[in-house]
């Protein structure tokens, strides 16, 4: 069944004209719809599952702007606290007591954090987990995952996942190799890779940091004992286990993939849903480690806006709604309802495909699988997948574009909403074949 063709006529427009003024017209590359051709949507605005774009398109929204909007967008709890805190002032630049609120809830929360220090970005929390875990062991090196992704820091730019991946990108230009020297790569879910590293870098290895469920290469999970076997082989080197949580915090459970998994990281990084989507990062761990940071320690990190009201008040808000008994069970019900649905799309259609969710992340890649590392994940058919994320977009639903990133659902999207999903899949895979 053809979709009814998009009129897009002002998304084009606007888009158009921001490409004089913005590199690539837009404020961060994935969003330029690179890899899967056309034209990008120009949302005007957003509320529950839903985006409307500047031609008063409305799409069911499977990115939630890329994890924030899990309890649904603009919810209108948030957005009445958001009023009501912004009659105070929208930044102080000086301690506040929201700062206390949220940091107790994520202290509460998260099971290795004992101490939490807030930043405006995931990017800048994991820089400065990196800092501290060299700061902390005084080693330099680090080892990171290929296709995990830590945000856009030089050191991190080394087989990066997201868009260093989607773009196809040898990482970047403008990274000296001095800084990349100390970061090390194994493929995810290899143990011995990482053993190896130890092995010939010994005493100096500051720590092991990854997506403990990868978000940014699509949608990869740990094998049963990778996370486990990571947390002793730390241990046994006197190196420091760091879970960046950024996507997966408060997403895969209330204490995020280490409370879903059970292991238990030094150092946490977070971002995205603490922030119930204005600018927040967070890193946090063992209280005598975060207590090497400035001002309680020597290692410097500082931000003009972070732990600001309006931020806060929004971070807040999000965990007392993700707090509620029954959560993620029901986010859990939502995205198997969805991934089931799209998986016998792709078999009714003839499409080879492998499928994944842990509550409210999801993923599929169009090959057979399993897809255990960055290498086996770019096996998908990445032609095929642009000819389904247009064919999904025509009939109103709007998936990540990319084929190396992960779908998000919330608490937003109704039965109705995944019903209609399904649908719009088995007529994409048919008419993307
Ligand atoms: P930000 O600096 O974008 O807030 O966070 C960086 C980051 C760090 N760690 C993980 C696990 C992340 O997923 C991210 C950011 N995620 C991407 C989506 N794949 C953000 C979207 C974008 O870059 O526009």
């Amino acid at each position: 069944m053809t979709a009814p063709a998009l009129n897009t006529s002002h998304s084009e427009a606007i888009f158009g004209a921001a490409q004089a003024l913005m590199p690539g017209g837009v404020s961060s590359p994935v969003r330029a719809f690179k890899s899967v051709g056309g034209q990008p949507i120009v949302f005007d605005r957003v509320k529950g599952p839903y985006a409307w774009d500047v031609d008063g398109n409305k799409y069911i929204d499977y990115i939630g702007s890329w994890g924030p909007a899990i309890c649904g967008h603009a919810h209108p709890e948030v957005i009445a606290a958001l009023q009501e805190a912004v009659e105070k002032g929208t930044s102080f630049g000086a301690p506040c007591a929201l700062e206390n609120t949220l940091a107790e809830m994520v202290i509460d929360a998260v099971p290795s954090v004992e101490m939490v220090r807030f930043v405006n970005s995931g990017t800048e929390a994991c820089m400065a987990v990196l800092r501290l875990m060299r700061a902390y062991t005084g080693r330099d090196k680090v080892i990171k995952f290929e296709g995990c992704y830590h945000g856009h820091a030089d050191m991190f730019l080394v087989k990066a996942g997201s868009g260093v991946a989607t773009l196809g990108l040898p990482d970047s230009p403008g990274v000296p190799r001095s800084t990349t020297a100390n970061t090390l790569t194994a493929p995810y879910n290899d143990l011995e890779a990482v053993k190896a590293l130890f092995a010939e870098n010994p005493d100096a290895i500051s720590g092991v940091i990854l997506e403990p469920i990868v978000g940014n290469a699509g949608f990869i999970q740990p094998e049963p004992g990778f996370l486990e076997g990571l947390r002793e082989l730390t241990k046994e080197n006197g190196a420091l286990l760091v879970f960046d949580e950024v996507m997966t915090g408060f997403r895969i459970s209330y204490g995020g993939a280490q409370a879903h998994f059970g292991v238990t990281p030094d150092l946490t990084t977070m971002g995205k849903v603490i922030g119930g989507g204005l600018p927040v990062g967070a890193y946090g761990g063992r209280a005598d480690i975060m207590g090497m940071v400035a001002p309680a320690g020597p290692m410097y990190q500082a931000g003009t806006l972070s732990g600001n009201p309006l931020a806060m008040t929004a971070g807040i808000k999000t965990l007392e709604l993700l707090k509620q008994p029954g959560t993620y069970d029901k986010l859990t019900a939502t995205t198997q309802k969805l991934v089931a649905g799209i998986k016998e799309a792709a078999q009714a259609a003839g499409v080879p495909i492998t499928t994944a969710s842990v509550s409210a992340m999801f993923g599929f890649f169009l090959c057979e699988g399993p897809v255990r590392n960055f290498e086996e994940a770019k096996a998908t058919d990445s032609e095929r997948f642009g000819r389904l994320h247009r064919a999904m977009l025509e009939r109103g639903v709007y998936l990540a574009p990319s084929a190396f990133e992960a779908g998000f659902t919330s608490l937003a999207h109704s039965d109705a909403d995944i019903e209609a999903t399904i649908n719009a899949f088995r007529e994409s895979f048919a008419a993307a074949a």
